[in-house]
């Protein structure tokens, strides 16, 4: 196969002149050619088969021991102006980094094939996707693109039809940590990532095109791309709303998009649509639509289980690939809250006790699989037009402070509280695990551009329409000494639940300075066990802490100098003000 594009040929050209190839194969997306590939994979040892009777076509693939999370501060934004990038991001000049890499690119496919991965993010035929090619060294990466995005046939005639395409290109180099270098040119609409095989920092799909370089094209043809999940939920009177929330990597997007009713929520019904990326669109009336770009899932392995997530558990039972997870000695994947099993070996592939302590799969072993896989797949999930949201969720991993749920007073504030996201660091990034840092609409890795003019961007919506979703933020992560006081998982339909009767005017709130509130007898904990006293503790605003965590916003919006929208800082000075006068 080839192409009839002659932009698409002479790239592919090019590329294959720098970097030295073997030869090079163009994939056409069949499930022959993944065949292909896993056996191929199979013989070289990037794959291990897993126990085909319990765990039919599943494989195991253990990752560089450097090389097991996105790497932040490898990753670059090159625009020509810098400002344009932001104190939220690394920058480098791009002819610098053009340069940097050309070095590291020469040669670097020798010896090896180049795969050329024609992907299309979002439905084939809507016209809100757009498409892309990945060039690759690493099957590994062909297959997760096989089972993450539409890619092949489809997606390249697309690509010949439109004459336009994100370029990526990707080596996994030496693996050497000195040498990795993610880099992005949102200008020229072109990603290079070199030195490692991981997740966010490979499938280029995702993180690079799907958030850093869509965001940017978005801020140029006003739309939103952003890290967020989208699920449908369905109550018992059958009717039908689409959630979009957002919340830092490891911090629940697949659970929630694959929710289980409580018990006594009956009638109730969820379905995913997406679990980590999602493109809104505002329609002529002023509704906005959303389309999740992929088409599979790259989750976090360890706590799946079948109590906290059947859905989750179901779809990894066949045809999936597993990242660095343990085994069991019955040749199953193991992982850290699993109820069965029997591990022998660690993520590293040694022979370890299960002694206390001893960690068999690494905190960010991922399975890759077919969004097809889930049980409560959406086929709206296909549908070109999207879905449309009511209600927009923000949150964090924050132990103390942020209330169970609230509401913004209006869109404006809501930009500001989507802005003031901070959460605990999880293992999906390199660097220390369980520190608050800010994470604005947990985008802080993947915006491509200046977060001033991102939030510029989001408060430019709010002239635009009478019907904007309605916005929240939730945080299921409250402690107290005893651990969690929320349940999490499916319970929080609870709070879904407020928050859909709160988009049809069905439910009550309380007026505070931070925003909206439940009333305490408007979240349902009928056959929860828990007190009073810890649903006052979720819902408690405490005056200090929150008026320090406004000084600390102030001061992390200070870095934006000014680029940062007068009305975002108005919001904040209005909150503070409330917090201020309240007791
Ligand atoms: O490694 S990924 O970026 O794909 C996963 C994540 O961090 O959300
Ligand atoms: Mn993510």
């Amino acid at each position: 196969m080839s192409t009839s594009n002659q932009k698409l040929e002479n790239w592919v050209n090019d590329i294959a002149n720098v970097t030295n190839p073997d030869s090079i194969y163009w994939c056409d997306g069949t499930h022959d050619e993944y065949e292909g590939f896993i056996k191929e994979m199979l013989n070289t040892g990037d794959l291990m088969k897993l126990n085909e009777e319990s765990f039919p076509n599943c494989y195991l693939h253990r990752s560089d021991q450097s090389d097991v999370a996105r790497v932040e501060h490898l990753t670059f934004i090159c625009t020509s102006n810098q400002e344009d990038a932001g104190p939220n991001n690394n920058w480098m000049d791009p002819i610098e980094a053009h340069n940097k890499l050309d070095t590291l690119f020469e040669n670097c496919m020798s010896g090896r094939t180049m795969y050329v991965i024609p992907y299309c993010m979002g439905p084939i035929d809507s016209k809100l996707s757009r498409c892309g090619v990945e060039i690759t060294d690493s099957p590994y990466v062909v297959a997760n693109m096989f089972l993450m995005t539409r890619m092949g046939q489809k997606a390249l005639a697309r690509i010949e039809r439109e004459d336009k395409f994100v370029k990526g290109v990707h080596s996994i180099g030496d693996l050497d940590p000195d040498k990795r270098f993610i880099m992005h040119f949102p200008e020229e609409e072109t990603i290079r990532s070199i030195g490692s095989g991981y997740g966010g920092n490979a499938l280029l799909g995702k993180k690079c095109h799907a958030l850093r370089i869509a965001s940017w094209q978005a801020l140029k043809e006003d739309w939103l791309a952003e890290h967020m999940l989208i699920v449908e939920i369905e109550n018992p009177q059958e009717e039908k709303f689409y959630v979009a929330a957002a919340f830092p990597s490891a911090c629940g997007k697949t659970n929630l998009a694959m929710l289980i009713p409580p018990e006594g929520y009956d009638g109730w019904k969820v379905r995913t649509i997406g679990d980590d990326i999602a493109w809104l669109h505002m329609d002529d009336s002023g509704q906005i639509w959303a389309i999740n770009p992929e088409a599979g899932y790259f989750g976090v392995v360890p706590g799946t289980n079948e109590d906290d997530n059947e859905n989750a558990y179901q779809a990894i039972q066949s045809n999936a690939i597993f990242t660095n997870v343990g085994l069991t000695d019955n040749n199953e994947p193991w992982w850290e809250g699993k109820k069965d099993g029997n591990p022998t070996i660690d993520w590293k592939g040694e022979t370890i006790s299960a002694d206390s302590g001893n960690v068999f799969a690494h905190p960010n072993s991922r399975f890759t699989v077919s969004a097809k896989n889930n049980p409560k797949y959406s086929n709206l999930a296909d549908s070109p037009s999207g879905v449309p949201i009511s209600a927009i969720v923000f949150g964090g991993r924050r132990s103390e402070l942020a209330p169970l749920v609230y509401q913004s007073k209006d869109w404006n504030h809501g930009v500001l509280v989507g802005a003031s996201v901070g959460s605990e660091t999880t293992a999906a990034a390199a660097g220390e695990v369980g520190i608050v840092r800010r994470d604005p609409m947990a985008m802080k890795p993947f915006c491509g551009y200046n977060f001033a003019d991102y939030w510029t961007h989001w408060l430019s919506f709010s002239s635009k329409s009478e019907r904007l979703p309605k916005i929240f933020h939730v945080n299921w992560f409250r402690k107290n000494d005893q651990g969690f006081i929320w349940p999490g998982f499916g319970d929080n339909l609870r709070v879904l639940e407020w928050i859909i009767k709160r988009c049809q005017n069905q439910a009550d709130a309380i007026d505070t300075p931070i925003g909206f509130l439940p009333k305490p007898e408007d979240i349902d904990t009928s056959g929860l066990d828990i007190t009073k006293d810890s649903m006052e503790e979720l819902f408690h605003i405490n005056k200090d802490q929150w008026l320090e965590e406004m000084e600390s916003i102030r001061e992390y919006f200070l870095e934006y100098g000014d680029r940062m929208p007068e009305m975002l800082l108005d919001e904040h000075r209005k909150v503070v003000s409330k917090l201020e006068q309240s007791d």
